[in-house]
């Protein structure tokens, strides 16, 4: 296992652990009518930067501050290293508590953070953690903290950078590759990199032999199928093994009891524990079984709304690209793609904020049920906008065409704003045919022209538009400069690249893994789904997810924040999702085989000879061999044992045989848990003291920055400063 020293974690950033961005507000507003509302506003803005930097203080972190913008300032935070190794030693003995770690923290002994994740973790645990663990509390946005921001840490350029280089040159990632980004960026984007990296191994067997059955054996092979089938559920059986494994060797298996609480978790009552005497919130299960059932008629819903929609364009599409033979038909094949690309986003949007609220009211206690209670409601939606289109060319154009087509009459309406009364007579469907290539086209869509336009979405799109939007913001201060004067507080000359970068940082959103799980997931959905159309399917999401792998962490890095380090010890429901897909893809295969393998016409040539019962005993057969191959493989992986299993086993045998050992003559294990509080009593003078001095005296780069405001009550007199020159020149302004 590799694992970087603490001490040359924050390099480049002036050892800033996290930054504040605090708003103060007031230039924007309009004074009110009966004058002072700035000052009310410069009054509570400044109280509440009072208590803001000395919350911080009181929990041992050294601050500094710095002006943002016209109505934000910047509070940075550092943890010396006492306090850090508190924060530490607390969540380690917390993860022993738990069962995470099998050998118990030492007391004094007990070593600092040994990955900057872990670091960030635990000063980020010290920051928003309840009082009476031991934290400050802080919730950005929100009561008293609403003047906050955000809270984040910085990224680290150099190492990102090198970093890139680097895996721009090489096929694979390597085990050590995946440990570093876990050590940097923490467990959970951790794991979404090992599946990405997992799942592009993995498609080199299909691509291969996709391409092979392309070349000799055509499209809707039997054998490609089967071949699809089996390798779908080897790869997420494959992938369950491989969650087991990194689970053990970041140790975080079982992390997820270490859920942190949902801040709008609103209990019914609260009841007392009758062995701890302690008062819990509650909230029957009762009642949150009631609201979830109403995620029935949620799915109805949203698959009547979507797939009306979708039914809507593909049937007009149909009309005009196949029945219609007017004038303007170039231009017209282009409506029901406008309406789509409309229409879609709009209902999408509104079944998201349902689906939001639906879980709000469900009223989970800790966040991580929230969110996976959230990803399962919006499953729906993500299967009918990817997949239902295809479902539709496949399963009702090609079978029902000859009887569908004649009522599609009814869309000549959407023609006729465009064309002329006699033009539109001439529209006949009598030489109407099935175009036998158009679900080829259609899953060649998805395969490569979604994914490239999908990556330039993701990645090209936002970064050109990030570069912009900082050139607008150069300019636009600089006009307020102008107009209203410029600030009293200038950039030191050696702090001035450090403060541009934060800045910058400052707004980027923040980074949440699930979207691009579900981009992946999603992907794996077509190949188990409907690559038995286009064999190529795999070939196209090798060279895909090369690419993904790389502009995802590009993404990570320069499009959005640096993402506060969590823990997890799976992908959550994306594996059951992963599952799920093979197994549906065990169906639409058998069935597409069945119904196209004569190139697109029927078993006999005809589309209308395939025969319902014959259809659904090939469903079924597939399906059952589906279930029996899954057993056989999941028995088969889990006789495999990996180096990590077989290094815990060895772990336990060990620590069994040396505490059963030494039980008799030796009670300074149980002693020993009496020192869960650190090492000694600190307070905040003699920390702010300590780390002055310390950096004084190794006078390193950062120094001059951390020496510049000597406490936190410098630091508040400064942040005063810029909230009142600011506001002072606005205010002068208007008068
Ligand atoms: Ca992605």
């Amino acid at each position: 296992m590799t694992t970087s020293p603490s001490a040359d974690e924050p390099q480049g950033n002036y050892d800033v652990d996290y930054v504040v961005r605090y708003t103060f507000g007031g230039t924007g507003k309009q004074p009110s009518p009966l004058g002072g509302g700035e000052f009310r506003d410069r009054d509570e803005a400044t109280e509440q930067l009072n208590n803001l930097l000395q919350t911080l203080a009181d929990i041992g972190f050294l601050t500094e501050v710095r002006p943002s913008d016209r109505t934000t300032l910047l509070v940075f935070i550092r943890a010396p290293e006492k306090s850090l190794l508190r924060a530490t030693h607390t969540s380690r003995v917390r993860d022993w508590l738990y069962g995470l770690r099998n050998t118990q923290p030492g007391g004094e002994s007990s070593p600092g953070p040994q990955s900057g994740a872990e670091r960030l973790r635990a000063i980020h645990y010290m920051l928003t953690a309840p009082v009476e663990d031991g934290g400050a509390n802080i919730t950005p946005k929100y009561g008293q903290w609403k003047n906050v921001d955000s809270i984040f840490p910085l990224h680290d350029d150099k190492t990102n950078q090198a970093w890139m280089r680097d895996w721009s040159k090489k096929t694979f990632l390597t085990k050590e590759d995946l440990d570093q980004i876990r050590d940097k960026f923490g467990e959970k984007i951790g794991f979404y990199f090992a599946f990405l990296q997992s799942y592009f191994r993995f498609l080199f067997f299909p691509a291969l032999f996709g391409f092979s059955s392309w070349v000799m054996l055509g499209y809707y092979s039997p054998i490609y199928a089967i071949v699809n089938c089996v390798w779908c559920v080897v790869f997420v059986e494959y992938w369950k093994r491989q969650e087991v494994d990194l689970g053990i060797r970041w140790q975080v298996r079982g992390v997820s009891v270490l859920s942190s609480k949902n801040r709008h978790f609103k209990p019914e009552r609260e009841v007392q524990d009758k062995t701890t005497g302690e008062l819990r919130p509650i909230f029957p299960w009762t009642k949150r079984l009631q609201i979830q059932l109403l995620q029935i008629p949620f799915a109805l819903v949203a698959v009547i709304a979507l797939g009306a929609v979708i039914a809507t364009c593909f049937a007009i599409e149909i009309f005009i690209s196949e029945v219609y033979n007017g004038p303007l038909k170039t231009y017209l094949v282009f409506i029901p793609t406008i309406l789509l690309s409309s229409l879609l986003p709009i209902s999408s949007t509104i079944l998201t904020k349902v689906a939001t609220k639906l879980t709000e009211l469900e009223n989970y206690e800790t966040k991580e049920e929230h969110d996976v209670a959230f990803i399962q409601k919006m499953l729906v939606v993500n299967f009918i906008t990817s997949y239902l289109a295809i479902f539709l060319t496949a399963f009702v154009y090609v079978p029902f065409a000859n009887i569908i087509v004649p009522y599609l009459d009814v869309f000549r309406v959407t023609v006729r704003p465009f064309v002329s009364q006699e033009d539109e007579k001439t529209i006949n469907h009598s030489d109407f045919k099935i175009d036998p290539h158009r679900l080829r086209k259609q899953v060649i869509y998805f395969a490569v022209t979604a994914q490239i336009v999908n990556t330039c979405m993701e990645t090209v799109v936002p970064f050109i538009m990030r570069k912009l939007a900082i050139k607008y913001k150069e300019y636009s201060e600089e006009k307020a400069n102008n107009e209203k004067g410029s600030p009293a507080y200038d950039d030191h000359p050696d702090e001035a690249d450090l403060l541009k970068k934060v800045r910058n940082e400052a707004d980027l959103p923040e980074y949440d893994v699930t979207d691009d799980l579900r981009e992946m997931v999603i992907q794996f959905g077509y190949l188990s789904l409907f690559s038995t159309v286009w064999p190529l399917v795999p070939v196209s999401f090798l060279f895909n997810n090369w690419l993904e792998l790389r502009s995802d962490f590009f993404k990570i890095c320069k499009e959005f924040k640096r993402p506060v380090p969590e823990r997890a010890d799976t992908i959550g429901p994306w594996l059951d999702t992963l599952g799920l897909l093979a197994w549906i893809g065990s169906i639409t295969s058998s069935a597409l085989v069945y119904m196209f393998s004569n190139e697109g016409l029927g078993r006999h040539g005809n589309a209308g000879e395939i025969t319902g019962w014959v259809l659904m005993v090939t469903i079924f057969f597939a399906e059952h061999i589906y279930l029996a191959v899954r057993y056989v493989v999941e028995k088969t992986m889990s006789k495999i044992e990996t180096p990590s299993i077989r290094q815990e086993r060895a772990q336990k045998l060990l620590l069994r045989k040396n505490i059963l050992g030494t039980m008799a003559d030796d009670h300074s294990t149980i002693a020993s848990v009496g020192n869960v509080d650190g090492p000694d009593e600190i307070d905040r003078a003699s920390l702010e003291e300590d780390a002055r001095t310390r950096t004084l005296q190794e006078a390193r780069p950062s120094d001059r920055f951390w020496g510049r405001q000597k406490n936190w009550k410098e630091s508040l007199q400064i942040g005063t400063k810029i909230i009142e020159s600011y506001q002072a020149t606005g205010v002068k302004k208007q008068q």
